[in-house]
């Protein structure tokens, strides 16, 4: 049984408690681990499952981020695939809840909340990763048209997406203050999924072409120019929930761990017996708990205090993330020759972790946030 008392902290209120047993239940019961066979029918399948249950109105739009962070947490405790396809309804229609016109908001948000419909971040670029800056797609108005042209890739649910939140150069400025965002249909003309990335641990992903794609000037989001602002708020919201995802896969390795201790011998003892697995035990639960408090920090400063978090953010994925790579590196080891048997559960754990610490923003871009900020506050200048 993973350890729950995280719940008690004064982070969280009832409600949330309530949400997290609920959401834990449901999980037990209807969410099975499926690496195999059709991915994309799988993440369309578990959409659907998590419309028809509820649990994707708590996120389309994310009304509260510590909701986002539990149950995130606990799907990926069960299935790293479920909070993949639960999370990306929530990224992928981010910018269109938090800068979206009441229009905007009425034709996507409620179809993707009831996962009738599925919906993506195109943020990323051949050239443009960690460098948003860098964003070579454009964008030119053409009448009451916006044309783009450019190649998005490494975008989740590249394939099965019905509407993609596509990020683009309008010029307005030089670097981050010349990108807009828009809302791109997956029928578009001159929209194409054009290439499909197989990953470590498989989710859709993929590479997008946008030819003389033309799309109505009432697909953009907030106002010219406003792109990487969009972008980077969006990622606020997300990042601590990244940080609860590795929360959710280092309590499971924790706990696989802890049962193969308990129940393998050697040198006629159980595993749980030797110190030196009692000092990996005690390193894992105290990273997790460490973890968590920043995750749950995080999530609990913008619900409760609001205004930009992006330090808090950085610092939860940073730190959950590196934290919870460590900790299922920790369980493959008690599991030795067992541990990196595919298909065995801290194996797959093992591929799943890693993805983390670099999208939404590498590790090395957080510490540059974390700097950035600290350096700023030390010199007196003030909050942007
Ligand atoms: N919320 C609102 N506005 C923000 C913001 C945020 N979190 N972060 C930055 N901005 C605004 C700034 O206020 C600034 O506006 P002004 O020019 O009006 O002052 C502007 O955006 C540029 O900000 P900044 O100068 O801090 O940006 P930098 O180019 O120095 O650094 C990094 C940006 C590197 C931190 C950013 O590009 C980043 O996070 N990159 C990683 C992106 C990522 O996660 N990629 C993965 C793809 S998504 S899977």
């Amino acid at each position: 049984m993973a350890d729950q008392s995280y719940r008690a902290w004064p982070f969280l209120d009832d409600r949330h408690r309530k949400l997290a047993a609920d959401a834990e239940a449901w999980a037990a019961r209807e969410v099975v681990e499926d690496e195999h066979g059709d991915i994309d029918e799988a993440c369309r399948r578990l959409v659907r499952k998590f419309g028809a249950a509820g649990w994707l109105a708590q996120i389309v739009p994310v009304a509260d981020v510590r909701s986002l962070c539990l149950l995130r947490e606990i799907f990926a405790r069960h299935s790293g695939l479920a909070d993949f396809a639960f999370v990306m309804q929530g990224l992928g229609t981010g910018p269109i809840a938090l800068f979206g016109s009441p229009e905007q908001k009425v034709a996507y948000l409620p179809p993707v909340a009831r996962g009738d419909r599925i919906a993506a971040f195109a943020l990323s670029e051949p050239q443009a990763g960690s460098d948003v800056a860098a964003t070579a797609t454009t964008a030119r108005v053409d009448g009451n048209h916006v044309v783009l042209d450019g190649t998005k890739t490494w975008i989740s649910n590249a394939g099965i997406a019905d509407h993609y939140v596509v990020f683009a150069r309008t010029g307005e400025a030089p670097g981050a203050r010349g990108l807009s965002a828009f809302i791109v249909d997956a029928d578009t003309p001159g929209f194409a999924v054009s290439a499909r990335i197989p990953l470590i641990a498989p989710h859709p992903l993929g590479t997008l072409t946008l030819s003389d794609c033309r799309i109505p000037r009432t697909a953009m989001l907030g106002e010219p120019g406003q792109g990487f602002k969009i972008a980077m708020a969006t990622l606020d919201v997300f990042r601590p929930s990244v940080g609860a995802a590795a929360l959710g896969f280092a309590r499971r390795a924790h706990d696989e761990a802890m049962t193969h201790a308990g129940a393998r011998a050697a040198f006629g003892k159980k595993l749980a017996e030797f110190q030196l697995i009692q000092q990996k035990i005690a390193d894992m639960a105290v990273a997790i708990d460490a973890a968590a408090l920043l995750v749950y920090r995080a999530a609990w400063t913008k619900d409760t205090i609001g205004g930009r978090v992006t330090r808090e953010s950085a610092m939860a994925k940073l730190f959950a993330t590196e934290e919870a790579q460590k900790v299922i590196d920790q369980a493959v080891q008690i599991f030795g020759a067992a541990g990196v048997v595919a298909g065995a559960t801290v194996e797959r754990l093992y591929r799943e972790i890693r993805a983390l610490r670099i999208y939404e923003g590498t590790s090395e871009i957080q510490k540059l946030v974390i700097a950035g900020q600290a350096l700023a506050d030390h010199a007196g200048e003030p909050a942007r």
